[in-house]
């Protein structure tokens, strides 16, 4: 029987990363105002990276909010060297404290609106969500006059990292499950954190009322357009594991994810 051929020195057991080819889109897409809002806690190796696969991007009035919280690792200071090197196309919010993926994202979106934005990019800064799908978000939109396009794991064609391991998959698919079944939310991945909006929509959603000041916030935001009758749609995506660092999803956070569903589910109908 021949032998197996021994791997060379420097393979590594990580599994190769899936970046797919972004498309390209005609004008006037292409040209839209779009801006990126990242939050960032602790994600010095990460960010520099996701900002050059950003502007590589044949987007040209792509726009950057970095939102940090004070970064122990300097992540601050990394986006603002950044802010340097493209001028006029990546701006920094300094927060003074870890103070929620939230209440990040209200800030920044808050920003990216008042500078004019007509379309809103969510994403994580842990090269999580590849970058190639950008375009598609973005043509997905324009196509179907959604209000958000979502990023999702969790319809036919969408995928995980094979990093994940079988708890995480575990938890991931069972708060997915939960929080359909409290919100009756008609899209697959609720939980999912990589989307893009259209400013009307988010104007409708009213960011300076959102609730949530951890990662709530992404089923909030879903839940808020689905009773405030916003088109949403999603797109399959495959999930990268994070590119370097550590997970922030904490006790509390996971906490306030699980009794915030609840919670919504009152407000909302006392709206009415
Ligand atoms: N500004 C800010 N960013 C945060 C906070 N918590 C998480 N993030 C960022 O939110 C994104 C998602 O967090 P991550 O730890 O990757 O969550 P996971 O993918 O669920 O493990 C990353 O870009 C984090 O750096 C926070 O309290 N403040
Ligand atoms: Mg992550």
């Amino acid at each position: 029987m021949p032998s197996q051929p021994t791997p060379p020195e420097h393979a590594s057991a990580a599994p190769v990363r899936i970046t797919p080819e972004p498309v390209a889109l005609p004008e006037p897409w292409r040209s839209s105002a779009l801006t990126v809002v990242v939050p960032t806690y602790d994600e010095a190796g990460n960010l520099p990276v996701l900002v050059a696969q950003l502007m590589a991007l044949d987007l040209p009035r792509l726009r950057i909010v970095v939102v940090d919280d004070n970064s122990p690792d300097g992540t601050g200071e990394i986006a603002d060297k950044l802010a340097v090197e493209h001028p006029g196309r990546l701006s920094v919010v300094h927060r003074t404290r870890k103070d929620g993926l939230g209440r990040a994202y209200v800030e920044g979106m808050t920003r990216a609106l008042a500078d004019g934005a007509d379309h809103v990019v969510q994403m994580d800064a842990d090269l999580s969500h590849p970058v190639g799908y950008v375009p598609q978000l973005l043509g997905t939109l324009h196509s179907t006059n959604a209000g958000v396009v979502i990023g999702s794991r969790y319809v036919p064609g969408g995928s995980l990292s094979a990093a994940w391991g079988l708890r995480r998959r575990l938890l991931s698919g069972w708060a997915n499950t939960y929080v359909k079944t409290v919100l009756s939310i008609p899209v697959q991945d609720v939980t999912a954190g990589f989307k893009i909006w259209r400013a009307s929509a988010l104007e409708v959603l009213d960011l300076a009322s959102i609730e949530s000041t951890g990662y709530a916030f992404q089923v909030e935001m879903h839940y808020r357009a689905f009773r405030r009758g916003q088109k949403i749609m999603e797109i399959p995506i495959h999930f990268e594991d994070r590119l370097v660092g550590q997970s922030k999803l904490d006790g509390a956070v996971a906490l306030e994810a699980a009794l915030r569903p609840l919670r919504l589910r009152r407000a909302e109908n006392a709206r009415r």
